[in-house]
């Protein structure tokens, strides 16, 4: 649903977007935990003093600021203008991914975070079904996994909030995908962090479109109404 539109029109600009891209599984050798765990009575239990979730049952354990070998994907963000300054980490959990998004020199307020199809960040560039250009549109629309075609999409995560200093941060999790569904077999998907904040398709059914139409319509549901795409990283 387009009730209003902001943002300007496609830039001419365009960049080589290279977003770096690193597997965690290094970090594992460097994790040596200060003191075993023991279910055994009368002994200590581990205590946790990092920020970092405990590793869960089944894989290797994370310790504060380490992450499990193998099972994290971090990449750099790039805006229209190349800048790199924000990163965002999954890390895989038992039975869910742990989304970790850090931004900086982003407008204060809201803005929608989603997984997009394809792992491609392109300033100036058409969606894969054609039509008018912008800043990242080439990443196509929202993740759907095999076998999910619901709204919100499986790709959609949480608003993040940004400071007035144009920072923030986001931690979430989902069991919508997997790390395997952002490998994508290698090509990867985009991370787009938008303009505005996402609704999720949800607008009350009392409001009605200008021809009278019901909401959502497809336009809300695909894009969450969360406007032009500011910022992109590509995760394989
Ligand atoms: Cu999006």
């Amino acid at each position: 649903m387009r009730i209003s539109r902001r943002g300007t029109p496609a830039s001419p600009r365009t960049f080589a977007v290279t977003a770096a891209i690193a597997v965690a599984g290094a970090l594992v050798a460097a994790c040596s935990p200060d003191q075993e765990t023991s279910d055994a009575t009368g002994t200590t239990p581990a205590v946790w003093t990092g920020s970092t979730i405990p590793g869960t049952a089944g894989e290797t354990p994370a310790y504060p600021g380490h992450s499990p070998g193998g099972n994290a994907l971090t990449a750099g963000f790039v805006d229209a203008q190349g800048t790199t300054a924000s990163k965002v980490t999954f890390i895989e959990r038992a039975g869910f991914v742990e989304v970790q998004v850090d931004v900086s020199g982003l407008s204060p307020g809201f803005h929608g975070v989603h997984i997009h199809e394809r792992g491609v960040c392109e300033t100036d560039s058409a969606a894969p079904t054609g039509g008018e250009r912008g800043d990242f549109l080439s990443a196509g629309g929202h993740l759907q996994v095999d076998g999910h075609s619901e709204y919100p999409a499986s790709g959609d995560l949480t608003n993040i909030h940004v400071r007035p200093d144009g920072t923030g941060m986001l931690t979430t999790a989902t069991s919508a995908f997997s790390l395997e569904d952002l490998r994508n077999g290698g090509q990867g998907r985009a991370v787009i962090v938008h303009a505005e904040p996402s609704n999720f398709g949800n607008v009350p059914d009392r409001y009605t479109l200008p021809g009278g139409g019901p909401v959502p319509d497809e336009e809300t549901l695909s894009t969450s109404d969360a406007g032009a795409r500011v910022a992109c990283a590509v995760v394989s």
